[in-house]
């Protein structure tokens, strides 16, 4: 077994409200001595669009907080291979235990020679120029040029590491070069590596409730329009709260290989001071990545901006409190028949309508002739003569 470690994940997560332009740090190093666990073969679980009534849509980006690490090679022919669990290598990149501060294990093979260790690797400071509250380094839109520097351990030795990153704004791919300086045995090599942020854009449909909002996604991976991810989801607004803090319930979405990502619960805030038509929260998955062996790429980060304002109160539509839903007042007209009268009625399709009639007006009182339930714009409704010379009617919506 080449690698004795696995990530665990911290039992604590929690969003900082006030600022947003940070790495998240949940993750801990633990030994692990089992061996290699191979996860059941996931059901395949088919998607069904979610329809609901009154369906309105948002915008989504949801990315991973890891990094995707391709093999790494220097002049030599020396590979570096990072990996967050036992077995084949997955190029994982994870957040540790401060903000910023990331770790893989590692097998650093030098002319056949393997070892393995465990290296502990800062990302460049966040920045943020496009002013949307998230740092530029995991948004495939922004580019990166930076460095940052770490330290590593073997079991015989340890070293220091510096990393060059490269990657071009609009591109999920980007390079970094991993200079391995080790304490006993000197420079290992300048390993250049492909990375790739993990990123899903697309729309988020769903549907204003009062305490509920249910809905939708249907995202698509950045330079990979063939990836997808869809599925339900379902928020539950917080009571005290309601129109800033929902709780993401715990769910199923499916890629777009039919392989399904449960997630669980997390709290979403509305950003209140920067960007108060967005909602964020982190999205665990029980595992990010089906086709390893183990989980890994478990934390996700979903930014959602909802632009809809029925009611232009600044609270979006997402969040707040349902408008009522309004019924067109209808609108009588009476046809003198052969053998009857009729009464069209212009309505909306399933508004319940008492037919009243009044001998007099002003009517001493309405005697209800008819119930109707509108099936049809118009509908006409057949009433007999009345018994007096002359009669009124009218329509009361219930
Ligand atoms: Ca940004
Ligand atoms: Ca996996
Ligand atoms: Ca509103």
């Amino acid at each position: 077994m080449r690698n004795p470690f696995s990530l665990h994940q911290a039992s604590s997560l929690a969003l900082d409200a006030g600022r947003r332009v940070a790495y998240p740090f949940i993750y801990h190093v633990t030994v692990m001595k089992t061996k290699v666990v191979i996860l059941p073969l996931l059901a395949v679980v088919a998607f069904v669009p979610l329809c609901v009534r009154g369906a309105e849509t948002a915008q989504a980006r949801l990315w991973c907080w890891s990094l995707h690490f391709q093999q790494g090679s220097d002049s030599f022919g020396d590979t570096l291979d990072l990996t967050t669990i036992s077995g084949t290598p997955n190029g994982e990149l994870a957040p540790y235990n401060a903000p910023g501060e990331y770790v893989s294990n590692f097998i650093l093979d030098s002319s056949g020679v393997p070892f393995t260790g465990t290296m502990y690797l800062s990302l460049p400071p966040a920045v943020d120029d496009n002013h949307n509250g998230w740092p530029d380094f995991f948004e495939v839109t922004q580019s990166v040029a930076a460095a940052s520097s770490g330290t590593y351990n073997t079991p015989i030795s340890s070293g220091t590491v510096t990393a060059t990153w490269s990657r071009g704004g609009g591109s999920k791919d980007g390079s970094c070069v991993l200079e391995v300086v080790d304490s006993n045995f000197g420079n290992l090599g300048q390993f250049r590596h492909s990375f790739e942020l993990l990123e899903y854009n697309g729309p988020l449909a769903y549907a204003p409730g009062t305490n509920v909002v249910n809905g939708s996604i249907n995202l698509t991976k950045s330079g990979d329009p063939t990836s997808l991810l869809q599925g339900p989801f379902q928020f539950l607004k917080l009571a005290a709260d309601p129109h800033n803090q929902l709780t993401l319930q715990s769910g199923v979405w499916t890629n777009a290989q039919s392989q399904t990502l449960s997630f669980g619960t997390n709290l979403f805030l509305r950003d209140l001071t920067s960007w108060p038509t967005n909602y964020y929260g982190y999205v665990q998955f029980d595992d990010g990545d089906p086709t390893t062996s183990a989980p890994d790429f478990v934390l996700w980060m979903l930014s959602i901006d909802d632009v809809n304002d029925a009611d232009n109160n600044g609270i979006p539509d997402f969040s707040d409190t349902p408008q009522p839903v309004s019924t067109r007042p209808p609108r009588l007209s009476l046809s003198n028949m052969t053998n009857n009268l009729q009464l069209a009625i212009q309505g909306d399709v399933g508004t319940v309508c008492l037919i009243q009639e009044s001998t007099s007006l002003p009517a001493t009182s309405w005697q209800t002739a008819q119930t109707v339930t509108l099936t049809n714009d118009p509908q006409v409704v057949s009433l007999p003569f009345p018994a007096t010379a002359t009669a009124f009617w009218r329509i009361q919506v219930q």
